[in-house]
């Protein structure tokens, strides 16, 4: 894992190679861009400079941004995000759990708020991954489709509960030739996002093969999962409907939790990304308590046993307001 929020890779090269350093991190594939039209070759790169990020806050009474830039305020709501619709969702609470909020207020997240959490889009070719992030990332899109070759990624920087917390989200490759290189990356990712195009029923029925090669790099009760139909602009509400359907199924099949966006029109965009960060966060706390639960400051350590927990429980102070 790279350091927070400053990171540059650089892929494609004969050993790929990550340098810490730079302002914004930024993917080089050779000395080509990562993103190129459709079948052409490579472009020369192109730095991706900009203005300091702003971070997205919520889980806090009033939201706000706190690094500035040109990009408007995001307001976000102080509750924790809703899923799309409840039998499509990972967890069906109105809130966090109650251990992370308590934790939050005591200042017991640990590291959680140096800690960048990798999240991996994958999906088939041109079902608009590259899209979405840039949605979400930049506020753009883009109708011409240009290629994305290999992998590249953006960073996000949210306040949750008032916890400074990271995503990096890695937009990979769909096309056959760039698979190899992309799947090097899926590595160590905490939540998985796997994009179909709600108006071609083939990427749905690939989004299990494209999940099974991103869980040969990760341990599956330790990752999130996503299933995102793009493209919702383009579906009739009839025709939506039927796809829906046959979404659901698969996203129950594979437990993953499943939402419709647009990245044309930006529905459902952010909603989806607060939800994905939100859910992140919070397995990330909860690890990071049980984690401290078991060793604690003072605690007298066994030796010569056999016993597999060496930490003696006795010393153990319960915190004030956790259930
Ligand atoms: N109408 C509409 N078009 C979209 C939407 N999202 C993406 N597109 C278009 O679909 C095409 C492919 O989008 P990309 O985001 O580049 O697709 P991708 O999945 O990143 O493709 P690869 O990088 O090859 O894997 C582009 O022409 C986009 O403009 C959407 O929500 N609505
Ligand atoms: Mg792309």
């Amino acid at each position: 894992m790279v350091g927070p929020s400053q990171s540059r890779v650089v892929v494609g090269s004969p050993r790929p190679r990550v340098i810490v350093g730079a302002i914004r991190p930024r993917v080089i594939v050779g000395s080509a861009r990562t993103r190129a039209p459709r079948d052409a070759t490579p472009r020369p790169q192109l730095a991706a400079g900009g203005s300091p990020r702003p971070r997205v806050v919520f889980g806090t009474p009033r939201a706000r941004v706190i690094v500035g830039s040109p990009r408007p305020g995001v307001i976000v709501s102080s509750s924790w995000p809703a899923c799309l619709k409840k039998e499509a969702a990972l967890h069906v609470r109105k809130d966090f759990h109650p251990r992370v909020t308590c934790a939050c207020q005591e200042h017991r997240t640990g590291t959680v708020g140096f800690k960048i959490s990798k999240v991996i889009v994958v999906g088939d070719l041109s079902v608009g991954k590259t899209c979405l992030i840039n949605r979400f990332c930049k506020d753009t899109f883009d109708k011409n489709y240009k290629a994305t070759i290999g992998v590249d990624f953006e960073m996000e920087r949210f306040e949750v509960l008032g916890v400074p917390f990271s995503l990096q989200l890695w937009d990979t490759a769909g096309q056959e030739r760039f698979k190899c290189i992309a799947s090097t990356y899926y590595r160590g990712a905490q939540a998985i996002i796997i994009v179909f195009n709600l108006n071609d029923v083939a990427s749905l029925e690939h989004s299990k093969q494209w999940l099974a090669d991103a869980l040969k790099e990760n341990d599956p009760s330790n990752v999130l999962l996503f299933l995102v139909g793009s493209k919702k602009d383009l579906s009739t509400p009839a025709q939506y409907s039927l796809m829906e359907k046959d979404a659901l199924k698969v996203a129950q099949e594979i437990k993953a939790e499943y939402w419709s966006v647009s990245s044309l029109t930006g529905e459902n965009v952010r909603e989806f990304f607060f939800r994905v960060a939100a859910l992140t966060f919070e397995a990330n706390v909860l690890a990071e308590l049980e984690k401290s639960g078991s060793r604690h400051i003072g605690d007298v350590v066994r030796i010569n046993s056999d016993d597999k927990n060496l930490y003696l429980t006795a010393s153990k102070k319960k915190a004030t307001c956790c259930p």
